[in-house]
């Protein structure tokens, strides 16, 4: 089954072909851009939420009681987890598990975990898809629950919103971490297991972190505190969102933001394509083979080489896009 069948399924609701899909996206099926360029025009609906935070700090309980708050809201919800070491079939309590799958039966809410195959650049091109998949599906509200605090990690979560930024009480050394990188992505601070001893005293030293931040900004990230185990604090947190979806909306900077994403999008688009098409129309020429053999013994140089291709290719292709163009 190649991506483009799926396409119909996906925008009529069949779930089972979003879950194919997504498969087919995580293999990096050759029909996948053509179907998520059918795709394209029905997304931009969802509201992305992307959470991220160490590992055991309660991601997937929160976003478990999340999605029932949501639910409650008569909000449908599309999760992604890209945590392998705590995917929601697995690792959580029992209790945790249970209530899972209260939202597994609920057809409503889609739930995937995204494997760990390729590489983490790879993972994150395949969580925006899937989220985009997902998106023209049509869920209201999308989570991305992501592991960490690094670079790719960041990138995984690029695609949201409203990023959440997780920590617990104790443990003083790692508002360092959230410190390093993370600090000017989250757009909400939340302080999990409130239950336990140090929860005030983290959310002190978060807002302590936040006001020695120079920068003026419209949006402070709020600092709240849940306890996702016995759901308290979540409905704030729900509200929380909202609000930060309203002030993205009102400042202009959903509108700034989805430019921006447009035109890094064409752009990578565009690279992949011209050096994809090059490559494959230069391979197994006499003229390309005889130009490397001269880069070598030096009878010629790289630079000189790679202009005189490229020109002939741009002209060969300005050739074939003006016949395309009379042809129509
Ligand atoms: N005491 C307490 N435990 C919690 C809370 N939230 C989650 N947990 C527990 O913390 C553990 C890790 O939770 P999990 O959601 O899998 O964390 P993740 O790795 O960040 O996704 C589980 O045993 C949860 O039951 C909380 O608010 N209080
Ligand atoms: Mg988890």
């Amino acid at each position: 089954m190649s991506a483009t069948q799926l396409v119909e399924g996906v925008l009529s609701g069949n779930r089972r072909d979003l879950a194919r899909l997504i498969s087919l996206i995580e293999d990096e099926e050759p029909s996948v851009p053509e179907a998520l360029g059918q795709l394209y025009r029905h997304t931009g609906r969802g509201h992305i939420v992307g959470i991220t935070g160490p590992p055991g700090s309660g991601k997937s309980t929160l976003v478990t009681r999340m999605t029932t708050e949501y639910r409650t809201r008569n909000k449908t919800v599309g999760i992604v987890c890209v945590d392998p070491s705590s995917p929601f079939t697995g690792g959580a309590l029992l209790g945790d598990r249970i209530r899972m799958q209260e939202h597994a039966l609920d057809r409503e809410v889609f739930v995937r975990s995204m494997g760990t195959r390729g590489h983490l650049g790879g993972l994150a091109r395949a969580t925006s898809d899937a989220v985009r998949a997902i998106d023209a599906f049509g869920k209201d509200i999308i989570i991305v629950e992501t592991v960490g605090a690094g670079q790719s990690e960041v990138e995984v979560i690029d695609i949201a919103h409203t990023i959440l930024v997780i920590d617990v009480p104790g443990a003083g050394d790692d508002i360092q971490a959230i410190k390093a990188g993370i600090m000017e992505i989250a757009d909400i601070f939340v302080v999990n297991k409130s239950d336990m001893p140090g929860a005030e005293r983290k959310v002190t030293e978060i807002n302590a972190m936040l006001d020695t931040d120079p920068r003026e900004r419209a949006w402070r990230p709020p600092v709240l505190m849940t306890n996702a185990r016995d759901g308290e604090g979540i409905a704030g947190l729900v509200d929380t969102i909202d609000a930060h979806r309203k002030y993205l909306v009102d400042s202009g900077l959903l509108a700034e933001k989805g430019l921006q994403r447009s035109r890094e999008e064409l752009k990578t688009i565009m690279e992949h394509k011209l050096t994809t098409e090059l490559m494959e129309k230069l391979k197994g020429l006499p003229e390309y083979e005889r130009a490397i053999k001269k880069i070598a013994d030096r009878s010629d140089d790289p630079y000189s080489v790679a202009e005189r291709l490229i020109t002939k290719f741009l002209a060969d292709y300005g050739r074939r896009v003006a016949e395309s163009e009379r042809k129509r």
